[in-house]
């Protein structure tokens, strides 16, 4: 049986997405997942993402495989892609209402909440923070403890990092210039770490300005992305509590920049940029 895919990007972070309302398992399995991401023998992607029924009240559910066929909690950039399938899909029974829409999507995060703005753009509610270090989870910490520019030692070499959870783990180190941070070889070696339990997306930032960061990131069970959602999120947090930045920045990737804000008022955490179709085909 044919499956109908449509090719996204989210600042050149990648995904198939796959209309999967019909019924709540995803229509793929992480082994076919981890061959349809493949560059050479597949269509190419950093994930899959299934668009499924809603559930406890929620418009939709997300559920993403990573390239490697794990499943994490949550994706930034993937859930603005998310928004504009859903809405592409929409549009296409006739059922789309007027004015800006908004979703709220179930994914193993909680529910977030994602809207599409007049100018095409997406902002995206992505929750609150977690910052305790058995909710991230890393060992770098005791329970009920932050970690805060602590000392990791990493191809014997010490970094200090800060941890934040966007429901996904993220392991955070400024440094002075991203260019010279060799991902390939430091990456793994951050993911794979034993204070991790759960693996790590690592994010490297150099600080332009207080509202400026510009980031590299190793992504758990991705690799080296272009851009990365959560991870930029989870940086401009890391970035205020060192005192690096201000609540709202502009964080720059290898794809492009992401818009992030901490909000003082409800201590969640917004994200905006874009998301576009690159193509749609049909796999075997
Ligand atoms: O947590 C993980 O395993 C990530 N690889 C998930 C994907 C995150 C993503 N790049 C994002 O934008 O948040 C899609």
């Amino acid at each position: 049986m044919a499956i109908a895919f449509s090719k996204y990007h989210g600042l050149g972070n990648d995904f198939v997405l796959i209309d999967n309302r019909h019924q709540s398992e995803p229509l793929l399995t992480p082994e076919q997942a981890v061959q349809w991401c493949d560059r050479h023998f597949g269509i190419g992607a950093d994930g899959v993402i299934f668009a499924l029924p809603g559930q406890s009240g929620s418009d939709y559910t997300m559920r993403i495989f990573n390239s490697d066929g794990s499943e994490p909690e949550m994706c930034g950039n993937g859930i603005r892609c998310l928004a504009q399938f859903i809405a592409a899909l929409e549009t296409a029974a006739g059922q789309a209402p007027e004015g800006s829409k908004a979703y709220t999507i179930h994914t193993l995060a909680g529910v977030i909440t994602p809207k599409l703005q007049p100018d095409g753009q997406i902002t995206v509610d992505m929750g609150a923070p977690i910052l305790l270090a058995e909710q991230i989870p890393t060992t770098l910490a005791t329970p009920g403890e932050k970690v805060v520019n602590q000392v990791l030692e990493v191809a014997n070499q010490p970094w200090a990092v800060t941890c934040v959870s966007m429901g996904n783990p993220h392991c955070i180190t400024f440094v002075t210039d991203v260019a010279t941070i060799d991902l390939a070889d430091l990456g793994p070696q951050f993911e794979h770490h034993p204070a991790f339990p759960q693996r790590v997306n690592t994010e490297f930032i150099e600080v332009i300005s207080r509202d400026h960061l510009k980031m590299r990131v190793w992504e758990r069970g991705a690799g080296a992305t272009l851009a990365c959602g959560t991870g930029a999120c989870a940086a401009l947090v890391a970035g205020v509590l060192t005192d690096h930045c201000d609540r709202s920045a502009t964080v720059e990737l290898p794809g492009g920049p992401l818009q992030i804000e901490w909000s003082v008022t409800d201590n969640r955490v917004y994200m905006t940029g874009p998301a576009q179709q690159v193509f749609a085909g049909e796999m075997a």
